[in-house]
C-alpha cells in the first residue's frame, strides 16, 4: 500500500481560492428559498399593517374579511391573546407585541392577519377589515420620549413610568475623571448614526405546516438561528421540542435582519395549528423596510483627554439608542448596548468610562446589528471620526497620531480600559502598508498643490478591531443560552463526507469553506464533502450565523471534529499497517510507518475499514460531533483609507481611491474573504453617501421603498484596492482563522466620512452627519458649519 502527499491547494484546502459551490445552483436558478417551497394545500398569509405610528385601538371589524370568498381565517390580537400569543418574548428580555391588541406604537406594526387561498385574496381581505383608532402623539426621537410629559409608549409593562429602556455604564468614571484634570487638550465630538437598514434581495418569510396525525410542526423559514427558533416556538407556543423541525433553506442574504423573531412567523405558526394546513408568509419590501430589522439610530458624544504629544489620556462617552417600541435585537444577555464597549480597542488607552441610555419611541424596533458584532460598527465610526478630530485639534498628523496611540505587537494580550482582552495583531504594519498603497506622503502634497487652486482633495483612514465569535460561553449568552457551536461530520465508506454545523449560511459560502477546512485537516478533497446547514432536525444544536462567529466558532468546530476523526482513522491505519499505533505518522489524507514511509494508507482507506474491517472491540463507523466553546474572540483588524475630490460649487463628491487592508489572521479561501470585504466596503459606502431612512414629525417612515432608499449600484460603487499581507493567525483558533463577514461594513464607512472633513479642513466645520448627501457637504462649506442629520442633534 502506497499513496503519495496531497498538494493542499489542489484538493482545495486551506488556503484555497476555490469557487463557491453553492453559486451552481444560483446562477442556474435552482436555488431553494422560502418561497419557492411549496406544499400540497397550502394557503397564504397577509398582514394589514397600521397606518399611525401611536393610537389606541378601540375597535376591529373583521366581519367583512371573513366574508370575503376563499378567506379562511382571520387573526386578530384578541384571538392571538385566548392562546397566550399576543405577545412574545424578544431577545433582549423585553416582549413585543405579535398583534396589536392595546395599542399601535409605530407605522408599519402587524394588526391582523388574514390566511385565504392565494395572497391577493389575502391582500384583498386585509383591506376590508376596519380598524378604529384614536391616535396619540408620536415619538420620533429619543429627546422627545425623555420629555416628563411625554406619554409612555410601553404602557403595558408593568413599573414603566417613562420610555426609558436601559441605562446602562461600563469602565472607571472615577479614574477617567482624574485624566480629564490632567490633560493638556480636550478634544470633544458629538454625532448621529442614522438609521439604516440591512435590506437584503430576500424579504423574510415563512412556511408553516403542523400536521395534525404526526403531530410534527415543520417551518420552513429565513432564519439566520434555526435552532433558536426552535427553542424559542417550543417555549412560547407550549410544543415538544423534538416534533418541531425549522428548516432554513437557502437565504437571500441576511445581514442580520434574519435575526430577530418577527410577529410574522409566529402568526403562520397558529394558523397552520389552527388549520391544520400548510401557511405560507412572504413579506413584501415595503414590509421587509418598514417594519424589521432597522439598525443604529443611535447618537453618541464624547471627549478624549490628550497630552500635548499626542498620547490619549482617557475617554468618555454617552450614547442614547432609538430602540423603536420594543427592545427586541439580539445582545449578549450581560450588555445592554451590546459590544459597544469594545471603542477604541486598538488603542493603548489608560481609562475610560461609557454611559448608555436605551429609549422607546414609535418606530419599528431597532438596534439589529447590520453587519456589526453588536453594535460595533457605531462603535468603530464614533472612535475614528473621534481620532480624526483629536488629531486636527493637536495639530498633528492623522497617520501618526494613530500609530503612536495603537496597542503595540509586544502588547498582547492586551486587556482594554472598557474590558475586553485582545489577543493578537499587527496594527501599524497595516497602517504602513495602507499608508504606502496610497503613497500618503505624495498624496499629502498633492493636495495642498490642490488647494491652492481652489480643488478640494480629501483623505479618510479608518481602522478598525471587531470583537468577532460569541462566545465564549462564560460571558456570552442569548437569554440564558450560551453561545458555542457545533459541527457533525460522518464519513462513509468511500471516504466521501456530510458535514452539518450549528451555523446558517446566507451568502457567506459556508458550503465551500466548511469543506475546506475538512480537507486540511483530512485531505479528503473538498469536492468530496458536502456540507449542509439549517435543517434543525439533522444540524447539531448551534447559535446561528451573526457577528462574523461562524468561522471563529462553528469554523473551529469543524476543525475539532475533524480531528476527531483523524485520531480513530489512526486507530484504523494502525490496524491495516499492523504496527502500533504510536509507530504512525500523518501527512495530509495519509498515515503511513515511520520507520518505513512508504508503507502507508489513505484517509479513504480507514473509511472503508471502519465499516469492514475494524480491528476487534472498536465501535463501527466513522462519525463525530464536535461542539466548541472558544477561549476568546477572535479581534480581525483593518485599515481603511480612502481619497475624495469635493466640488465646492455643488457639494458632490467623488472617491478616487479606497485602499483596505484587511488582517482576519488565516484566510481559508481568500477569494470568499475579498468578495466579503468588497460587499462590507459597499455597504459602507453606501452609508456613507446615500442612504437615509427617516421619519417625518408625524411617525411617517420615510424611506420604506428603494425611490427613497437607495442602495448603490455598479455605477455609484467605487473600485477598491485590497491587501492581503498582514496575517496574524489568532492565537486561541485551531486553523488561526479570525471572522472576517462585517469588517468593512463596520470600519468603512469612517473612512469615508474622513475623508470628506479633511477635504473641508480649515473651514472649521467638524462634524456632517452620515449620510454625507451633496446638500449636507454644501451647507457646510457655504456656511461654515457643522450639519446634523434629522432630527437634530440637542445641544445640551
Ligand atoms: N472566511 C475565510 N477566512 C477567514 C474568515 C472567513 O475564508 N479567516 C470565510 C468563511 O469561511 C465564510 C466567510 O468568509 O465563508 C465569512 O465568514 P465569517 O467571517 O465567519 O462570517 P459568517 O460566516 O459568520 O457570516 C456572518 C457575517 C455577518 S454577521 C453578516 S451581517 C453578513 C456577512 O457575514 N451577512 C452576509 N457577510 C454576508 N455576505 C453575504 N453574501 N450575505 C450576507 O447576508
Ligand atoms: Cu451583525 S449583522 Mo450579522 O450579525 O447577521
Amino acid at each position: 500500500m502506497t499513496t503519495q502527499a496531497l498538494d493542499e491547494i489542489k484538493i482545495g484546502g486551506l488556503g484555497a481560492s476555490r469557487k463557491r459551490v453553492e453559486d451552481d445552483r444560483f446562477i442556474r436558478g435552482k436555488g431553494n428559498y422560502t418561497d419557492d417551497v411549496v406544499l400540497p394545500g397550502m394557503l397564504h398569509m397577509e398582514i394589514l399593517r397600521s397606518p399611525l405610528p401611536h393610537a389606541r385601538i378601540t375597535s376591529i371589524d373583521t366581519s367583512k374579511a371573513w366574508a370575503l370568498p376563499g378567506v379562511h381565517l382571520v387573526l386578530t390580537g384578541e384571538m392571538m391573546a385566548t392562546r397566550n400569543l399576543a405577545w412574545m418574548p424578544t431577545l433582549s428580555y423585553d416582549t413585543q407585541a405579535v398583534l396589536a391588541t392595546d395599542k399601535v406604537r409605530f407605522q408599519g406594526q402587524e394588526v391582523a392577519c388574514v390566511i385565504a387561498d392565494d395572497p391577493y385574496i389575502a391582500k384583498d381581505a386585509c383591506e376590508l377589515i376596519e380598524v378604529d383608532y384614536e391616535p396619540l402623539p408620536p415619538i420620533v426621537n429619543p429627546w422627545q420620549g425623555l420629555e416628563p410629559d411625554a406619554p409612555v409608549i410601553r404602557d403595558d409593562k408593568e413599573g414603566q413610568a417613562d420610555n426609558v429602556v436601559y441605562n446602562w455604564e461600563v469602565g472607571d468614571k472615577a479614574g477617567t475623571d482624574r485624566a480629564f484634570e490632567q490633560a493638556d487638550v480636550v478634544s470633544k465630538l458629538e454625532l448621529h448614526y442614522p438609521r439604516s437598514h440591512p435590506s437584503p434581495i430576500e424579504c423574510c418569510g415563512s412556511v408553516a405546516d403542523f400536521n395534525r396525525a404526526t403531530q410534527k410542526l415543520t417551518v420552513y423559514m429565513t432564519t439566520q438561528a434555526p435552532h433558536i427558533i426552535r427553542a424559542a416556538v417550543a417555549m412560547v407556543a407550549e410544543l415538544p421540542e423534538q416534533m418541531i423541525r425549522i428548516i432554513s433553506p437557502d437565504i437571500g442574504g441576511g445581514f442580520g435582519n434574519k435575526v430577530p423573531i418577527y410577529p410574522g412567523y409566529v402568526c403562520s405558526i397558529l394558523a397552520s395549528i389552527l388549520l391544520e394546513r400548510p401557511v405560507k408568509w412572504i413579506e413584501d419590501k415595503t414590509g421587509n423596510l418598514i417594519s424589521t430589522g432597522f439598525a443604529r439610530d443611535i447618537y453618541l458624544k464624547g471627549e478624549m483627554a490628550l497630552r500635548k504629544d499626542g498620547k490619549i489620556l482617557g475617554f468618555r462617552m454617552h450614547t442614547d439608542a432609538d430602540h423603536g417600541a420594543f427592545f427586541a435585537d439580539a445582545q449578549p444577555s450581560k450588555f445592554k448596548i451590546g459590544l459597544m464597549h469594545s471603542t477604541f480597542a486598538a488603542y493603548d488607552i489608560p481609562v475610560a468610562h461609557l454611559t448608555a441610555r436605551g429609549v422607546y419611541t414609535n418606530k419599528a424596533p431597532g438596534g439589529v446589528a447590520y453587519r456589526c458584532s453588536f453594535r460595533v460598527t457605531e462603535a468603530m465610526f464614533f472612535q475614528e471620526r473621534m481620532m480624526q478630530a483629536a488629531a486636527d485639534d493637536l495639530g498633528l498628523d492623522q497617520a501618526a497620531f494613530r500609530r503612536m496611540n495603537f496597542v503595540r505587537d509586544d502588547d498582547f494580550p492586551h486587556r482594554t480600559a472598557l474590558g475586553f482582552l485582545t489577543d493578537s495583531g499587527q496594527y501599524a504594519k497595516c497602517l504602513d502598508v495602507g499608508l504606502a498603497a496610497i503613497d500618503y506622503d505624495s498624496f499629502r502634497k498633492e493636495q495642498a498643490e490642490a488647494r491652492k487652486r481652489g480643488r478640494l482633495l480629501g483623505l479618510g483612514i479608518s481602522t478598525m478591531t471587531e470583537p468577532l465569535g460569541a462566545g465564549n460561553s462564560r460571558e456570552y449568552d442569548i437569554l440564558g443560552i450560551k453561545m458555542f457551536d457545533s459541527a457533525d461530520l460522518k464519513v462513509h465508506m468511500t471516504g466521501k463526507a456530510i458535514l452539518r454545523t450549528g451555523a446558517k449560511t446566507q451568502g457567506q459560502g459556508h458550503e465551500t469553506t466548511w469543506a475546506q477546512i475538512v480537507a486540511h485537516e483530512l485531505g479528503i478533497p473538498a469536492e468530496d464533502v458536502t456540507v449542509e446547514e439549517g435543517d434543525t432536525d439533522t444540524a447539531p444544536f448551534g447559535m446561528g450565523t451573526y457577528a462574523s462567529r461562524s468561522t471563529p466558532v462553528a469554523g473551529a468546530a469543524v476543525a475539532m471534529v475533524s480531528r476527531k476523526i483523524r485520531a480513530k482513522a489512526r486507530k484504523l491505519a494502525a490496524h491495516l499497517l499492523e504496527v502500533s499505533e504510536e509507530d504512525i505518522d500523518w501527512e495530509l489524507g495519509r498515515f503511513y510507518v515511520r520507520s518505513a514511509p512508504s508503507q502507508g494508507v489513505s484517509i479513504q482507506e480507514c473509511a472503508m475499514a471502519a465499516y469492514s474491517n475494524m480491528p476487534d472491540g472498536m465501535e463501527p463507523g466513522l462519525e463525530n460531533t464536535a461542539y466548541y466553546d472558544p477561549p476568546n474572540l477572535t479581534w480581525p483588524f483593518a485599515v481603511y483609507i480612502v481619497t475624495v475630490e469635493v466640488d465646492p460649487e455643488t457639494g458632490v463628491w467623488d472617491v478616487l481611491r479606497m485602499v483596505a487592508v484587511d488582517d482576519c489572521g488565516v484566510r481559508i479561501n481568500p477569494m470568499i474573504v475579498e468578495g466579503q470585504i468588497m460587499g462590507g466596503l459597499t455597504e459602507a459606502y453606501a452609508m456613507a453617501s446615500m442612504q437615509f431612512i427617516t421619519f417625518d414629525a408625524d411617525g411617517n417612515c420615510v424611506g420604506s421603498n428603494y425611490m427613497d432608499y437607495l442602495l448603490p449600484s455598479a455605477w455609484e460603487t467605487p473600485g477598491y484596492e485590497l491587501h492581503s499581507e498582514v496575517v496574524t493567525p489568532c492565537p486561541h483558533h485551531p486553523i488561526g482563522a479570525k471572522g472576517i463577514g462585517e469588517c468593512a461594513a463596520v470600519g468603512g464607512p469612517a473612512a469615508f466620512v474622513n475623508a470628506v472633513m479633511d477635504a473641508l479642513g480649515g473651514t472649521g466645520v467638524r462634524n456632517i452627519d452620515m449620510p454625507v448627501l451633496p446638500d449636507r457637504v454644501w451647507e457646510a462649506l457655504t456656511y461654515r458649519r457643522d450639519v446634523a442629520g434629522y432630527p437634530p442633534v440637542r445641544q445640551d
